[in-house]
């Protein structure tokens, strides 16, 4: 650790610098069993296994929200959902839920970003551990089904993957033998497929630009395909 360093610690009060003027205070970072647990949805809010959050501001009050997707409970007939719950103004009071479909059998991502251009959010989604790949149009939030026979897109991400100035989704099944491929947007919220792998099975995946070349490249954990591998993005 530099000269520098310690000087800047002991200035933020870390306790192993005790002749530090705030050692002692009020600086508890470092205990994890100081955080605080706060439950937006109350015990029977959330069943069916939720998996994956998202993040952002859905009636645009200022304040973000928080969206999920849930994938059932292993009957196949039942179950599954996505959802929305709206942050009050007090983070920690309750936060009230927003049913956005159900049942939902599959249900697992579900992603902000304003798809058509009207300046209000939408939800892109997908069906992880079903079939589908859809969105949500704000400020209503009525569903519009983009690839209703895409299986078990398991991940998802969202970017301008073409850099044309709208934001597109990219996502990949989960079974060994699926597809990887990305949704380019028109701009309007119309999404056109475009294939990338074939037998390339995930759980998950990451856009990065992986080259420094300036566009986003895709990062594929091929959890059922047995690789780690990227795909370059061929724009740049
Ligand atoms: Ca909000
Ligand atoms: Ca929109
Ligand atoms: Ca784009
Ligand atoms: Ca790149």
């Amino acid at each position: 650790m530099s000269k520098a360093d310690r000087e800047f610690r002991s200035q933020q009060g870390y306790r192993i610098y005790p002749g530090s003027h705030l050692a002692g205070g009020s600086d508890r970072s470092h205990d994890a069993k100081n955080w605080v647990r706060h439950v937006f949805a109350p015990p029977g809010e959330a069943p069916d296994n939720s998996h994956y959050a998202g993040f952002g501001d859905a009636n645009g009050d200022g304040r973000p929200d928080i969206a999920y997707g849930a994938k059932g409970n292993g009957d196949p007939l039942s179950g599954g959902w996505f959802a929305w719950w709206e942050q009050p103004e007090d983070a920690k009071a309750p936060w009230r839920k927003h049913l956005l479909s159900a049942p939902e059998i599959g249900a697992s991502n579900i992603m902000p970003a304003d798809l058509n251009g009207d300046d209000h959010l939408d939800w892109f989604a997908t069906r992880g551990h079903a079939y589908g790949v859809l969105w949500f149009r704000g400020p209503d939030f009525e569903m519009i089904k983009i690839d209703p026979d895409f299986k078990n897109p398991h991940s998802l991400d969202l970017a301008d993957i073409d850099g044309d100035g709208d934001i597109d989704a990219i996502t990949c099944s989960k079974d060994p033998d699926g597809h990887a491929a990305w949704f380019e947007n028109s701009g309007s919220g119309t999404f056109t497929r475009h294939d990338i792998a074939t037998n390339q099975g995930s759980y998950d995946t990451r856009l990065c630009d992986m080259d420094k070349d300036g566009d986003l490249d895709v990062l594929i954990a091929g959890h059922t395909s047995r690789n780690v591998v990227w795909f370059e993005n061929p724009i740049q």
